[in-house]
């Protein structure tokens, strides 16, 4: 009988220290990756952020306001994730901004050599020009994309006010790799049961010093504070 859940299934033999072998293998080659990621992202002259959320919460729409605000001031490539389709790029793409999307077909996070394959095409698009901020939309989870460094430099997670404000406690490692966290869709607060103080305070027994950015992209309430943001991770 199985001790897992007392099915009457015989159980298949693991070795789970083999298990944990290949899992942290396949995470050391994943930040080695990362790392050169990093110093590819550098070379290419520019900052790289990792927006991590749930499906919906609105990474796509912060990033279309953020093009409209800052197009013109600064040169700006996005890397898409997505299991499937090439929607989010195609929206970008309309921005005026070169996309690439990667699709996982199945996967549930983007990994580094993934990233780097879409570094090496967003140069290409950019003909040699140099970008002074990268964005890479993770696919669409609060679960698996916190184990995986992409190469970023900062790691921004979303949260919209339909998710509910429990959600930092639910899901606390994705919270606590972050070096920002969005509260998306604020125009929504008076529909939705949704306590920005009580999301605030969850974060902060996480992370004390994590910063906490309430917006409303759409209505662009808070844009400014994010764009702020975003200003000061250039180099002067
Ligand atoms: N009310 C409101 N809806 C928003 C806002 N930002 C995005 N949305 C909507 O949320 C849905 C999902 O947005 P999207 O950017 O595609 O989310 P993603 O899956 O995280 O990229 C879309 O219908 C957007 O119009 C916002 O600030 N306020
Ligand atoms: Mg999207």
């Amino acid at each position: 009988m199985c001790d897992s859940c007392g099915c009457q299934q015989d159980p298949v033999p693991i070795n789970k220290e083999k298990v944990v072998d290949v899992h942290e293998q396949l995470l050391a080659a994943n930040n080695e990756q990362a790392s050169a990621n990093r110093r590819h992202i550098e070379k290419m002259g520019a900052v790289a952020l990792n927006l991590i959320s749930s499906p919906g919460s609105g990474k796509t729409s912060l990033l279309e306001q953020t093009i409209e605000r800052l197009k013109g001031r600064l040169s700006i490539g996005v890397i898409e994730g997505d299991l499937e389709t090439e929607r989010d790029a195609e929206r970008i793409r309309k921005k005026g901004v070169p996309a690439v999307q990667l699709t996982t077909g199945g996967g549930c996070h983007l990994d580094a050599p993934m990233v780097h394959g879409g570094l090496h095409v967003l140069e290409h698009m950019a003909k040699g020009k140099k970008f002074d901020l990268i964005f890479i939309e993770n696919v669409g989870n609060l679960v698996c994309p916190a184990a995986f460094d992409l190469g970023e430099h900062r790691r921004v997670v979303l949260l919209s006010v339909p998710e509910g404000s429990d959600k930092p406690e639910k899901y606390p490692a994705t919270f606590r790799s972050a070096d920002l966290v969005l509260v998306t869709k604020t125009d929504l607060l008076p529909y939705f049961d949704f306590n920005l103080e009580e999301a605030t305070s969850a974060v902060k027994l996480l992370k004390p010093d994590l910063p906490v950015l309430p917006l409303a992209a759409e209505k662009g309430e808070g844009m400014d504070a994010w764009i702020d943001y975003l200003l000061a991770l250039l180099p002067r």
